[in-house]
């Protein structure tokens, strides 16, 4: 059985948002199509505290897109985006929601961010994704949506290493590039064996 999982299709992240992937809202009417072929479909919704510890604005002397270390590891600082509750953090409006089984929300621990679907940014911390999708018995994933070095990256890799068939249809996922890490993002989830279509 396959799921299709439709990572953070918000508005924070298209164009006018406040963490903007180019052309991200352009995959929106091919997501949609997507969904009829699937036995299950999982949206992903980043939902984070206005004071989450992933926003430039909480640290002194910080901009957005710098790295810092935090307990668990490096982490790239963003602009305030998805924050619970706002407009911003809403699903992109011509997104099917109505066909979503789940919603699963991430990073609203102040501490820890969440880029993947299935573990927070300490690797350890689970969302809770992994068992829904085995107690269900869909075994086979196709993820798609925003953005495809960060939360899509993150989330096909966890797949993955949990056992889990994983393809990412590219043309439905768009990129930030930050500094090569779209290229690097390909690459790692390569090595991690999901299918890249
Ligand atoms: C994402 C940066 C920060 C993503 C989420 O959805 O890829 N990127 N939060
Ligand atoms: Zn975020």
């Amino acid at each position: 059985m396959s799921a299709l999982i439709v990572i953070d299709v918000q508005n924070d992240f298209c164009p006018g948002g406040a963490l903007a992937v180019p052309e991200g809202d352009t995959i929106v009417p091919g997501i949609n199509a997507l969904m009829a072929d699937a036995d299950a479909v999982v949206l992903t919704q980043d939902w984070h505290p206005a004071d989450h510890s992933s926003f430039a604005s909480q640290h002194d002397a910080k901009v957005p897109y710098s790295v810092i270390d935090m307990a668990y590891g490096p982490q790239v600082l963003w602009p305030d985006h998805c924050v619970i509750g706002s407009a911003g953090a809403a699903f992109h409006a011509d997104l099917n929601i109505n066909r979503a089984d789940l919603v699963i929300r991430k990073g609203y621990r102040r501490a820890i961010d969440s880029y993947s679907a299935f573990f927070e940014n300490d690797q350890r911390t689970p969302t809770g994704l992994e068992g829904y999708l085995t107690t269900r018995g869909l075994t086979s994933l196709t993820l798609v949506g925003l953005a495809t070095d960060f939360c899509v990256a993150y989330s096909a890799i966890d797949a993955a290493k949990l056992g889990f068939d994983v393809t990412v249809r590219l043309e439905l996922c768009r990129a930030i590039d930050l500094d090569g890490s779209l290229a690097a993002a390909l690459w790692d989830m390569t090595q991690a064996g999901v299918a890249l279509a």
